[in-house]
């Protein structure tokens, strides 16, 4: 059985459990990660040496990594389509939610949605926010554009990291600008019957 190692207060943790659920696969997951267990262990270390979670434990194979996890799981399925064209935006917009989206949030998200201490300086607190925001206009226009998902007319692994993102904007205590498309994304990624544990249970 696959074993994954992670909380599920973690975004990244509950990517690969979204992408489990999505697939039907059966799996066994242990809370590490702080404040439950501190993953900086030799122990852990051995597994992941960034002491982070997800990791993923399939029989000898050991993958951490939120995305490499998705796609190892995903492959041969529709989350990841076989032609290249359909599968290079996937990966774009899975992409880009680790990375562009994921800087941008980083300090508001923690002020704004995590209240976490010692995230209180105002001014880092709204250029993150204006950034997040930015890049929230740029989700709204290739919703609007698609209609239906980030990477065109179906559902992949890029809307498992992207409706979990959408959750975390819409879990933040800051005023939004009213952007139709995501509204109606967020509505519609997150009443799928795999996703709703990852929305309901959550912290976002
Ligand atoms: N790039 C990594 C980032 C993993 C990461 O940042 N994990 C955080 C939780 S979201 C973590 O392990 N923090 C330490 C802890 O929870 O103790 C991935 O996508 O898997």
């Amino acid at each position: 059985m696959l074993g994954i190692l992670g909380r599920v207060t973690s975004i990244n943790v509950r990517k690969v459990l979204w992408t489990v659920d999505e697939l039907g696969l059966v799996y066994q997951r242990e809370d590490w990660g702080l404040p439950l267990r501190d993953p900086n262990t030799a122990e852990f270390r051995a597994l992941n040496p960034n002491a982070q979670v997800p990791v993923l434990i399939d029989g000898e194979f050991v993958l951490w990594e939120s995305n490499a996890i998705m796609r190892y799981l995903a492959e041969g399925s529709s989350l990841l389509p076989a032609d290249a064209r359909a599968r290079a935006l996937v990966e774009q917009w899975l992409g880009w939610q680790a990375t562009e989206l994921n800087f941008a949030w980083s300090y508001a998200a923690m002020a704004l949605v995590r209240k976490a201490p010692g995230y209180d300086d105002a001014a880092r607190v709204a250029d993150s926010l204006r950034v997040w925001t930015a890049k929230m206009h740029i989700l709204e226009e290739r919703l609007a554009e698609t209609g239906a998902y980030a990477a065109g007319a179906d559902f992949s692994l890029a809307d498992i990291a992207l409706g979990l993102s959408v959750h975390r904007w819409f879990g933040g205590d800051f005023e939004r600008p009213d952007l139709a498309h995501v509204n109606a994304y967020y509505a519609r990624v997150r009443s799928r019957a795999a996703a709703r544990p990852h929305f309901d249970a959550a912290t976002p």
